[in-house]
């Protein structure tokens, strides 16, 4: 109601100013007036121009300037600081481009103003301006294209033999980690093997599947290479670590991956900021449905120690489901419940660990 309201009344007030003009430029016809190209409105909106110039420019770098911690992050990992550097030199060049533009532009609108008798003139064509308006943007483009391309090859170039493979799995609307467990190799997935509990899909025929355990937080060592399996089982996702400058879509149908160093223990990040509340985390950056915003998954980025230990206290999903044994092929079966950390009993299936735990 107030809206429509709000409404009206601007149309009204737009139709009062119309009938105004309107009635205006009729009685300076009926008096005869000669007809006068511009009025002395015309110098004004130059002159404003310029002030618009100054204010808007002026509040640009005083609000840049006094907000910037609020708009930037601490950096924890190593190729954070590159793509931070790359990103600070794109912002200068802009920055430098933006208040030159900005700059001629205003100055140009007011300097070529409607005079009486001003004439413009007549340039066809300046080799030299075009030269230095096409050579200068080419050379500085390929420079910071070639920079950030060196920088992109490096993230997603194959790990290296010792990195931790953690695979993350975006889905509506929850992230789960999976990760290799003691053998340190992901196992074989299917997703035609996804159910209500085998959300993974893992394939147990393959042996690698079996020490393989589930997260629902994302732990990593510090100063290990890190990588990133990432994959989505329904709609697009974004794995995004803000403050380790990761980011990656998790596309269904086609697994991407992201390699990377963290610098900066939880702790060490807590210290830093003074703030012993502070806690890694990361978000999903494809609006991804209504549950979207719930997508946030905690990090935690431990010392190698406690990362180890960390590992070496969870359960495998085997473990956890161990009605999934007989979907192993019989002959991997007691190795399979050796790996998953099963009680092996003279070659029966066990009974269910939590059945025997809980009473
Ligand atoms: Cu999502």
């Amino acid at each position: 109601m107030m809206n429509s309201i709000i409404v009206l009344g601007v149309i009204l007030v737009l139709a009062i100013l119309y009938l105004i003009f309107r009635v205006s430029s009729l009685v300076r016809v009926a008096k005869g007036e000669k007809e006068q190209r511009v009025d002395s409105a015309n110098s004004l909106n130059a002159s404003l121009f310029l002030v618009f110039m100054v204010v808007s420019l002026g509040g640009f770098f005083w609000y840049s300037y006094t907000h910037f911690d609020s708009y930037t992050l601490p950096v924890a990992s190593e190729h954070g600081k590159l793509t931070d550097k790359l990103f600070w030199i794109t912002m200068g060049v802009t920055i430098v481009a933006f208040t030159i533009i900005s700059i001629i532009m205003f100055m140009f609108i007011y300097k070529y103003q409607y005079r009486e008798g001003q004439k413009a003139s007549f340039i066809p064509d300046n080799h030299y301006l075009e030269l230095a308006w096409t050579i200068i943007p080419a050379i500085v483009l390929a420079v910071l294209v070639f920079t950030g391309l060196r920088a992109w090859n490096d993230i997603t170039s194959p790990a290296s033999k010792e990195a931790e493979v953690i695979e993350l799995i975006g889905q509506q609307w929850a992230w789960t980690a999976r990760y290799p467990g003691k053998d340190k190799e992901l196992g074989k997935v299917n997703f035609k093997l996804i159910d209500a509990s085998n959300e993974f899909g893992l394939d147990l025929s393959d042996n690698k599947t079996y020490d393989d355990f589930k997260s629902l937080e994302l732990h990593l060592p510090v100063g290990k290479e890190i990588l990133l399996k990432i994959r989505a089982k329904d709609v697009l996702h974004s794995v995004y670590l803000p403050h380790f400058r990761v980011k990656m879509d998790a596309v269904p149908g086609m697994p991407t991956h992201f390699k990377f160093k963290a610098t900066k223990t939880t702790q060490e990040m807590r210290d830093e900021l003074g703030n012993q509340a502070f806690n890694y985390e990361m978000g999903c950056t494809e609006v991804c449905g209504r549950g979207h915003f719930s997508m946030r998954f905690p990090v935690v980025v431990d010392t190698e120690e406690d990362f180890e230990r960390w590992k070496l206290s969870q359960e495998t999903w085997l473990k956890q489901n161990p009605d999934y044994l007989k979907n192993v092929p019989a002959g991997l079966r007691e190795s399979a419940m050796i790996k998953a950390g099963l009680p092996v009993q003279a070659g029966m299936i066990p009974v269910q660990e939590t059945a025997i735990g809980s009473n």
